[in-house]
């Protein structure tokens, strides 16, 4: 066993930790819905079942992570049961098309964009979780870069897409927002940009425990930044722009 009693209680305080943000960000952005106007409830909607899928998600990867050790007189040791990465790339499966989703309906770009765009992206990130499970639960580097490489394909789409695709309707929202979804466009661009980063972690000299650990808490701190800050992002601009079209 190579993971110490420090590394296991870091991590169980991440998991921990993200429980309690993931379910205040929920409570918080339903309640928020009803100060937006119905343009833009939908885009809240999303963002708190967003939150909320991942709180339930980090209850059982905190639920597996409790199983997977046993604390005796201060002792760590394995119980046999393995930790369970599955949660994690099926939360990833259902959140990262609605965050992606959330994003281009608070631009609100017309209908048949709109479609088209969430179908792509959407679709695209799919295929990029799909592909990164297997090199996820894989031991040996030479696996986890194949897979790697693969993911990054489609992620390399997305973040082309954001960039550049996005970054003409920019002009096009009202003056008050047009920082806010800037700044939206950049928190999902730099924070998914770290995913692939902490995947590389055990490749580049992490080893062991602090491998386990490392990943582990950076996928969490990732997700915090992703979900519901991002959120937060979503609901000013929400709000913002209900105003500034309330006001014309
Ligand atoms: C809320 C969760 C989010 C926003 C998760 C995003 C995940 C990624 C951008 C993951 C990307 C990966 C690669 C590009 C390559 C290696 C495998 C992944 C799945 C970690």
């Amino acid at each position: 066993m190579n993971i110490t009693f420090a590394q296991y209680e870091l991590v169980y305080n991440a998991f921990s930790f993200a429980i309690a943000v993931m379910g205040a960000a929920t409570v918080f952005f339903f309640l928020s819905r009803s100060q937006v106007s119905p343009a833009y409830k939908t885009a809240l909607t999303l963002t708190g079942i967003v939150t909320g899928v991942a709180c339930y998600h980090y209850l059982r990867i905190f639920a597996s992570w409790e199983s997977a050790y046993a604390v005796t007189n201060g002792q760590l040791s394995l119980t046999g049961v393995k930790f369970n990465d599955a949660y994690r790339y099926v939360d990833w499966l259902l959140t990262v098309p609605l965050l992606l989703i959330e994003l281009i309906l608070v631009m609100r770009l017309t209908r048949a964009e709109t479609i088209a765009k969430s179908t792509k992206l959407g679709l695209l990130a799919a295929l990029m979780i799909v592909l990164g499970y297997p090199g996820e639960i894989a031991g040996d580097s030479g696996t986890r870069w194949l897979w790697w490489s693969l993911s990054m394909i489609p992620f390399t789409l997305i973040v082309v897409d954001l960039f550049v695709g996005l970054k003409s309707s920019i002009a096009t929202q009202p003056a008050s927002v047009r920082n806010l979804v800037s700044s939206a466009r950049l928190v999902t661009v730099l924070s998914w940009c770290f995913y692939p980063i902490v995947f590389v972690f055990p490749m580049i000299g992490f080893t062991g425990g602090s491998a386990t650990t490392a990943v582990q808490i950076g996928y969490t701190v990732c997700d915090i930044i992703s979900k519901a800050i991002f959120g937060v992002l979503i609901f000013n601009i929400a709000l913002r722009k209900s105003e500034a079209e309330h006001a014309s």
